[in-house]
């Protein structure tokens, strides 16, 4: 799939929400995910009203939020739903990083339910395959009820220091990802490179966090490559920028340059293969 363009793998990807967000990549020419890691929604709000026309995908951390106690649960609400409004009128699509890691009837609850209602919002969503195969078939039962396309992507690999993924929990996870049952369902993973899975109609997308304009760290464990390095060299789809746009001046004038460094490595990648 990495050298196919992202226009033809979204006349044919096998999930409905990948499909929707190859389109949106292609026509806005951006591969870039925003992840908004802000704790106050208005400051959260006013970001993706900036960034919106720059993005493909619009990353949450719905638990981080500090939102007004009193009327939490209806803050949270009105909150979500100007979201899918801005996603609606920019064409981005929305990644709640729950990173579900119960058994299915847990996470069925706590995708579904709780104060968030992720289900109800989140296009795409994602899980670790610690659990097994019932952690994607609980999520999968919630999504089937929505009416609406709902993707998820499993972690193969973090991006942090000292991470249990990739190798063998890669393959792993991967050969869980191929079970046909969930074929319209999982699009694609957390990785840090290409995963494979190529077979007939299987396409997994690959987004990837922990890219920044340059090679370093946070001191935390994160660990960040370039945008030239994930998605040129190691055939990711999908870049996750948070911190180093949230985080400047001008948010703006800096995601304009994840954008266009990222299509342009993706462009250098697809004109390789062919
Ligand atoms: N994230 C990672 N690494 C992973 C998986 N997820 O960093 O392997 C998430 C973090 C954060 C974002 O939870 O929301 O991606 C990266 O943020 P940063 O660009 O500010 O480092």
């Amino acid at each position: 799939p990495s050298t196919q363009t992202y226009e033809s793998r979204s006349q044919t990807h096998p999930t409905a929400a990948g499909r929707k967000l190859l389109q949106i990549m292609a026509q806005k020419r951006t591969n870039l995910c925003l992840s908004v890691d802000h704790t106050d929604p208005e400051k959260i709000l006013a970001l993706v009203r900036q960034l919106g026309p720059k993005i493909c995908l619009l990353k949450t951390h719905i638990d981080i939020i500090a939102f007004p106690p009193t009327t939490a649960a209806s803050s949270i609400k009105s909150f979500t739903t100007k979201l899918q409004e801005l996603s609606r009128e920019h064409a981005f699509m929305i990644f709640e990083d729950r990173k579900f890691a119960d058994i299915g009837s847990t996470v069925q609850h706590q995708y579904r339910g709780g104060v968030y209602e992720i289900a109800s919002w989140a296009d795409i969503t994602n899980a670790h395959a610690v659990p097994g195969p019932g952690i994607i078939r609980g999520l999968k039962e919630v999504a089937d009820g929505i009416g609406q396309p709902r993707g998820l992507l499993l972690l193969a690999e973090m991006s942090s220091k000292g991470n249990l993924g990739g190798g063998e929990y890669q393959q792993r996870t991967l050969a869980m990802a191929r079970d046909r049952e969930w074929r319209g369902f999982v699009m694609g993973f957390i990785a840090m490179k290409e995963v494979g899975g190529g077979e007939e109609g299987e396409d997994f997308i690959v987004m990837t966090p922990g890219v920044g304009l340059q090679v370093g760290g946070d001191g935390l464990g994160q660990q960040y490559r370039t945008p030239e390095e994930v998605v040129g060299r190691d055939g990711c789809d999908v870049v996750i920028v948070g911190r180093g746009i949230v985080g400047a001046d001008d948010p703006v004038a800096i995601a304009e340059v994840y954008r266009e460094r990222s299509w342009r490595a993706y462009e250098g990648r697809v004109k390789k293969g062919q």
